[in-house]
């Protein structure tokens, strides 16, 4: 058995709207740490699971329906999904997670059924195969661990 990166598979993790900002607003919300951080603490740990980790970040709603459509493409073995506020918006996220074979985690660094009633609904919830939320950066550490056990 070969520990090579070729042999590894790969996970697409997919931020939506705004996250770019991670780390430099709100931190009482979201946390101080930077979508940067976020991706050097997964890629730590994809590294201990065997796990390539793929870290995109777009503000534009069908850039993430595109990425969703080339993660089943690449074969790739799962997919975390951040999508921001299109959570609770996005039919068009909704149907491309459902168009798709791989699976998708949606993930979210607060807990939004604490939070206002709009966000208390998620298209992505709907369509994906689980949600880890309310953790803060921790959120997608525990999407990973969840992904390498599918
Ligand atoms: O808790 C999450 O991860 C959310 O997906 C974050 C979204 C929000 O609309 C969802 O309801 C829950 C908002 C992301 C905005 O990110 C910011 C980061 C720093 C400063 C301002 C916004």
């Amino acid at each position: 058995m070969s520990n090579s990166t070729a042999d590894s598979a790969t996970i697409y993790v997919l931020n939506g709207p705004n996250l770019n900002l991670l780390g430099l607003r709100e931190p009482e919300i979201y946390g101080s740490q930077t979508l940067d951080d976020i991706a050097g603490m997964l890629e730590d740990r994809g590294r201990e699971l065997g796990l390539e980790i793929d870290m995109r970040q777009s503000n534009h709603e069908g850039h993430l329906v595109d990425w969703l459509h080339e993660a089943q493409a690449e074969g790739v073995k799962a997919v975390l999904l951040n999508a921001g506020a299109y959570t609770h918006t996005s039919v068009a996220i909704h149907d491309a997670i459902k168009s798709i074979k791989v699976p998708v985690i949606e993930v979210h660094l607060s807990n939004p059924h604490k939070r206002e009633g709009f966000r208390h609904h998620s298209y992505v919830g709907m369509a994906a195969q689980g949600t880890v939320c309310g953790f803060g950066a921790n959120s997608y550490i525990v999407a990973l661990e969840a992904a390498a056990r599918l």
